[in-house]
């Protein structure tokens, strides 16, 4: 047998209802990211990578929706993650749960037991990260990761942007890759 990699991990970034068509904060074909975090998970599995999911985790009052709709709070079926995303055995964290931040980044986030995704990817080496958003959230955990000196692995077609601006979500890939992320997509990583 294989002996399991925990060198390489996946982070699904808050593919949840809210970021989906007909949530609260609708990302464009944002359910389209499932497939292939799917897919990704699934090989992350065989693999023995360690896998991680972030969630937006906001309470009901936040400056956070000074900013944004109401979206992710805490216990609502729009804070859920997608009904078709397969969650077995990732662990999650969450984020945004004070009413004094965004919440942008995963590696703001705690697990169930209170652990920093930092410590949960003690020892890893390579990060694969897909999601939601390109242009906020996806973007903040690259460019954490990266500060963080992980080799980073952006899977474009595991992301998708709000756009607020036309080509927000293009600029921040640049940007991404500009800070040092290597762009790449599923078929790629998975060989088909
Ligand atoms: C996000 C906008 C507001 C995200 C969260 O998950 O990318 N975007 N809050």
């Amino acid at each position: 047998m294989k002996m399991p990699n925990k060198e390489t991990a996946v982070l699904g970034v808050d593919p949840q209802n809210d970021f989906c068509p007909g949530g609260a904060l609708a990302v464009r074909e944002g359910d389209q990211v499932i497939e292939p975090l799917n897919k990704v998970f699934e090989h992350a599995r065989r693999q023995g990578w360690k896998l991680a999911l972030s969630r937006d985790w906001h309470p009901e009052e936040t400056v956070h929706f000074d900013k944004w709709p109401i979206h992710c709070v805490q216990g609502t079926t729009g804070a859920k993650f997608h009904p078709d995303l397969n969650t077995d055995g990732i662990t999650v964290f969450s984020k945004g749960m004070e009413d004094i931040d965004d919440g942008y980044s995963p590696f703001e986030g705690i697990d169930d037991g209170e652990r920093k995704l930092d410590d949960f990817l003690d020892g890893v080496k390579r990060i694969y990260v897909g999601g939601l958003a390109t242009d906020y959230c996806v973007r903040a955990a690259v460019l954490d990761a990266i500060k963080r000196e992980y080799e980073v692995y952006l899977l474009l077609d595991a992301v998708r942007a709000v756009d607020l601006e036309e080509q927000d979500g293009q600029k921040a890939i640049e940007e991404m890759e500009r800070a040092g992320a290597i762009i790449t997509d599923t078929k790629e990583l998975l060989g088909n």
